[in-house]
Formats: structure tokens, sequence, C-alpha cells
């Protein structure tokens, strides 16, 4: 059995025996307490993937969509004898995963992977998946969160983070750009992954292609913005997501474009036109959020993501909002990248 990845939730490992490979992951019951859901989800989007994959002949089709195994017991999740909760995947082989999109055309190609995996969606009504983690893109609750964090300051931590509390304070409007779009109806509901970054892309050690999209456990209802937003959010700076000086962060508007450029050719006709004029905003509006679940976890004592040092969500979240000055000084640009598509 070998460790496996780089994520803040779950543990994952290889094992191989009696002649195959198994992705098995051991589950975090704190982030994600009902099993139950996260595997019915998982289970609907893994197969609607997979159909759409034998529909398509372009594409690899062992290794284009995870596939869930059931246990001996034929069960989708397993307790071991101390309780903790495991699962399977049938093991991508010859692939490998990537923290960063070097250069532009890796991103493309992950961002790409996304946008087909919102085209190979949206025919599933998303009022079929069940909620995982409520109020997962919900930005202005996500700024509640962080009010609460701040209010209650159990670890005394709120004056050390005052320049980045005053700032997260200061932008309320712009948290609120999409759910107030899709509370007034201009923006559709969708299946959404919820954690689209190049890191959930796995990678041909053959080609260097992008094979297919993981890590599942987020999808639900959301919409097209999260994840293209997310997708800028993660790859528009080799900065890394912890860096201790966050003048280290710097916009590779060439990586961003063809983020851009890449999640629309993915997703083609399946995108409406107004959530194309949605993508930049939600650029914007995921890295804020991000950073704000980052300074809200500082507050609250390093209880969610996984910490190695002192601080290290503290500067997790500088990282965020120095990305999102970047992002916001080059708005209009970006629009017209996305208008020229
Ligand atoms: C978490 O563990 P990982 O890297 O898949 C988080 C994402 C964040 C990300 C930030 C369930 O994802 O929302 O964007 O950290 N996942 C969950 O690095 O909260
Ligand atoms: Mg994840």
């Amino acid at each position: 059995m070998r460790k496996l990845g780089r994520g803040h939730i779950h543990g994952s490992y290889r094992v191989d025996a009696a002649g195959r490979s198994v992705f098995l992951q051991r589950l975090n019951e704190h982030v994600f307490p009902d099993l139950d859901a996260v595997t019915h989800n998982v289970e609907l989007v893994a197969g609607t993937l997979a159909a759409a994959r034998l529909r398509d002949h372009t594409r690899d089709r062992r290794r284009s969509a995870l596939s869930p195994l059931r246990s001996d017991h034929d069960a989708w999740i397993e307790r071991d004898p101390a309780g903790r909760a495991w699962r399977a995947f049938g093991f991508i082989d010859g692939a490998h995963g990537v923290a960063l999109a070097r250069r532009p055309s890796q991103a493309a190609a992950a961002a790409r992977a996304f946008g087909l995996f919102f085209h190979d969606l949206a025919a599933l009504d998303p009022a079929r998946l069940r909620i995982t983690i409520p109020d997962f893109h919900d930005t202005p609750a996500r700024l509640a969160a962080l009010d609460r964090a701040i209010e209650r300051d159990v670890a005394n931590r709120a004056t050390s983070a005052a320049p980045e509390i005053a700032f997260a304070t200061g932008r309320r409007a712009l948290g609120a750009r999409l759910m107030a779009a899709l509370a007034a109806g201009r923006l559709p509901l969708r299946v959404a992954h919820n954690d689209a970054k190049v890191a959930n892309v796995l990678f041909d050690d053959a080609t260097g292609g992008a094979l297919c999209v993981v890590d599942l456990d987020t999808v639900m209802p959301g919409l097209a913005a999260f994840d293209a937003g997310d997708l800028v959010r993660s790859m528009a700076s080799l900065a890394a997501e912890d860096a201790r000086d966050p003048s280290r962060v710097k916009l590779r508007p060439g990586v961003v474009d063809a983020v851009l450029r890449g999640w629309l050719a993915g997703a083609g006709r399946a995108v409406t036109p107004a959530e194309r004029a949605s993508l930049v905003s939600g650029a914007l509006v995921i890295t804020f959020e991000q950073g704000v679940r980052f300074l809200t976890d500082y507050l609250e004592s390093d209880r969610y993501y996984k910490t190695t040092r002192p601080g290290q969500n503290l500067d997790r979240a500088r990282v965020q909002f120095a990305l999102l000055r970047a992002l916001e000084a080059d708005e209009d640009r970006l629009e017209r990248v996305v208008e020229s598509v």
C-alpha cells in the first residue's frame, strides 16, 4: 500500500493485489459527514460520464472516467475495525497528476477536461444530486461564517489578521455577484464539480494529454462559473497556495486566457450566453471565497484545512487575496478574451 497525493481532505493509497491495482481512500467524515450522499453522487456522476465516454470514440474509454468499485460485500463503502470508512476505484494506470500547470497548453488541456465534464453532465438534472456540503460555493454564506469566526475569535488571532479581515469585509458586494444572479434566475443551476483545479485532472504519461477529471466528492448542484472560476484561481499564478510571501503572486495572463478558452472549447454548445458572461466574475468570486475560507479556518484554529506550520492558513488567505487583486486589475481584458471566443 503506497500513500498518494497532496489533498487536504482524504487519505489516498495505491494497493496492488491479486493482479490488479486499486485506488483506495480513507474518507474524511468530518468534512463529509453524509457518506451516503457522497456515494450516491459519485456513482450517478461516474455512470453518466462513462455513458458519455462510450458515445465519444475520440476518448480513451477505459481511462477517461472513474470507476467506483464495490466491495466483496457488494458495498461502496467498508468500515475497518476502528470504524473508519474506506472506498475504492479502479486504478487509472499510465497517468499522473500535476500540482501546477507549467505551460498554457497544459492549463488549456486541464480546463478543456472540465469543460467536457460540464458538457457531458449538461443533461443530468442537478436535482438528482444530493447536497454533501451545504452552501459549499455560497460566498455570502462563507462571509457569514467569517463574521462569526471574527466575533468569537476563539484562538485570539483576529488582531494578527486585521488587514485580511478588512480586505474581506470590504468586498461583500463582489461575494454576492454569482448567488444574486442565480437567485434572480439569470444563471441556470447545473451539475458542478465544485473543486475544479489542475490537481484534479489525470494526464496521460505517454501523450501528456488530459485524460480524466477526478475527485467527485463535491459534485453538487452549482454554477458553470464555480468551476471555470476555480480553474482560473488555481492556475493563474505559479506561487504556492501557502506561499509565505504574497508578493510572489504574479498573474500569468497567457495561462488565464488558456484556461478560459480551454473550458469554453470543452463545454461547447452546452454553455449559455449568460453563463459565458459570468466566467470572469466566477474567477474573482471563487478566489475571494477561497481566501475567506482560509481566513475563517485560521481564526477557528485550523480545524478544516490540514496545516504543517503555524500561520499557514493565514498565508493561504493572503495568497488568495493577492491573486484577487491581480485578477481585478485584469478583469476588463479577461472579459474581452471571453467575448472573443
Ligand atoms: C480542498 O483537498 P482538496 O485539495 O481536494 C477543498 C477545496 C479547496 C482546496 C484548496 C472538500 O480541496 O474546496 O479549494 O482544498 N475541498 C473541500 O486547496 O473543502
Ligand atoms: Mg478536493
